[in-house]
């Protein structure tokens, strides 16, 4: 018997997969997308399992569901699903998203070229530029970012001490920058990364953080690595780990903010100042320093990033109780 059907418009922002699901939305309880999220990941997970997992997806699968606004000011929301859960926050997403909901009619702004999503994390805005009906760009003013940990010591089994960060960008990140232990991420190979995240990851886990406002919202789920960069124009590099085998192709939204956190609070960068980051790929983000703000009682900033998506394809994705694999899996 068909459990479901979910019509898909699948994705990508700046290399990453984006899979916006148009049908068979839960109706999730909650005020707002913090605990949608929640009632989510209790009640209708096998949703996600099965469109992110194989053997409708992938190790790096990634999507969204459009929701109508939680807030009375916001023109929708927006509920997070790839391989490792539901994120708090996704920019990759947001931006295709965005660029799917906007091309395919499926969202319209009330304020051209302007939008307020609610999404776990918070409110966020959105511009966007539009020529005929593609979507140019899309730019993310993010949720407040900040530092959570500063050169905090980790010992990584088989790899040994290493000198990190953690910084909120959405969610918490581990930030790797190149010493003894770490040669930059251009002299390792991809493998080298999704062999040592896990146990990164892990070591992080002693590096104890809680949001301040919304205490779902916890602990490191996320490292990422930085390097020399392979385009002359940008101002860094990154190679973040997510989920249990996943590096993100594009330049990670929540992981720019996350480094733009970083970078201010240790005052490399200024308000006003902009970041072109770039992903393992080569691809391209512009983050931006907004202003600063305060997160509980931490410093914090408000970032901006700046990314394209393009949509690939259109997708009907059925899923049977005969299929042994209805919920899919994943070889780890
Ligand atoms: O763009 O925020 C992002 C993201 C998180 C995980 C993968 N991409």
């Amino acid at each position: 018997m068909i459990q479901g059907t979910f019509f898909c418009i699948d994705a990508h922002t700046c290399g990453n997969p984006v899979r916006l699901v148009t049908t068979g939305h839960p109706n999730l309880k909650g005020e707002n997308m913090s605990e949608k999220r929640q009632d989510f990941l209790r009640h209708y997970d096998w949703i996600r399992t099965a469109l992110m997992f194989e053997p409708r997806g992938h190790d790096m699968m990634s999507g969204a569901f459009l929701y109508p606004p939680c807030s009375a000011n916001a023109d929708a929301s927006i509920l997070f699903i790839e391989t490792s859960g539901c994120l708090p926050m996704c920019g990759h997403g947001t931006i295709g998203t965005v660029t799917a909901a906007i091309e395919t009619g499926l969202l319209a702004s009330k304020i051209p070229g302007k939008l307020t999503l609610d999404v776990p994390a918070g409110q966020i805005q959105v511009e966007y530029q539009q020529t005929g009906n593609t979507v140019d760009w899309v730019k993310i003013y993010n949720v407040a970012c900040y530092l959570a940990h500063q050169d905090a010591e980790i010992d990584v089994p088989g790899l040994g001490k290493l000198t990190v960060d953690v910084a909120y960008g959405g969610n918490y990140y581990c930030i790797v920058e190149p010493q003894a232990n770490f040669p930059g991420l251009r002299e390792w190979t991809a493998s080298d990364i999704l062999h040592w995240s896990p146990l990164v990851r892990e070591a992080a886990c002693s590096l104890k953080c809680i949001h301040p406002d919304d205490p779902t919202v916890n602990g490191v789920t996320h490292v990422l690595w930085t390097g020399e960069t392979l385009n002359e124009n940008s101002d860094g590099a990154n190679a973040v780990f997510y989920g249990d085998k996943a590096i993100d192709r594009s330049p990670c939204g929540t992981g720019t903010s996350a480094r733009l956190a970083q970078l201010h609070a240790k005052e490399q960068l200024s308000v006003g100042d902009t970041y072109t980051h770039e992903s393992i790929i080569g691809s391209q983000f512009i983050g931006k320093i907004e202003s600063k703000t305060q997160v509980g009682e931490y410093p914090a900033i408000q970032p901006s990033i700046q990314g394209w998506a393009r949509i690939t394809g259109h997708n009907n994705i059925i899923i049977d109780d005969d299929d042994p694999y209805a919920h899919g899996f994943q070889v780890v």
